[in-house]
């Protein structure tokens, strides 16, 4: 959830038990889903983001996708102390990404915003290594 519950860990907290939907993702750092495919589906509206969190394997340059977007959703990466270190934020349905180095073995958050106050926006969300 966007703004409002970023204050409001109680509302967050009964949010997430009610969204029920099989690409509901967490909507907290603390509740950051962990990114164990190559790409994870989901949706975003104006006021339901979805946090993840992913650990790399090996120390280089990540490309962190956002594809298939169905409506505006921006991107943005986090290091372990939920602090902000790049973003994307392209017109419309346009495709996001972020490259960025990642250390082995840390813990990066990435959030996926919704962007379009009428509408959802379905998206694929993909982190591959970087050329
Ligand atoms: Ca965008």
């Amino acid at each position: 959830m966007k703004k409002v519950l970023l204050s409001l860990v109680g509302a967050a907290l009964i949010t997430g038990a009610s969204a029920g939907s099989v690409f509901a993702h967490g909507n907290s750092f603390a509740k950051a889903s962990e990114i164990k495919k190559v790409a994870e589906e989901g949706s975003v509206t104006w006021t339901d983001d979805d946090y993840f969190y992913f650990i790399p394997k090996s120390s280089r340059n990540y490309s962190i996708r956002l594809i298939g977007l169905t409506a505006d959703a921006a991107l943005r990466l986090y290091d372990k102390n939920e602090k902000s270190i790049a973003k994307s934020n392209n017109p419309g349905t346009a495709n996001e990404e972020i490259v960025h180095y990642l250390e082995a073995n840390t813990k990066y958050y990435i959030k996926v915003i919704g962007m379009d106050k009428n509408n959802k926006s379905s998206y694929i969300l993909d982190i591959n290594n970087a050329n």
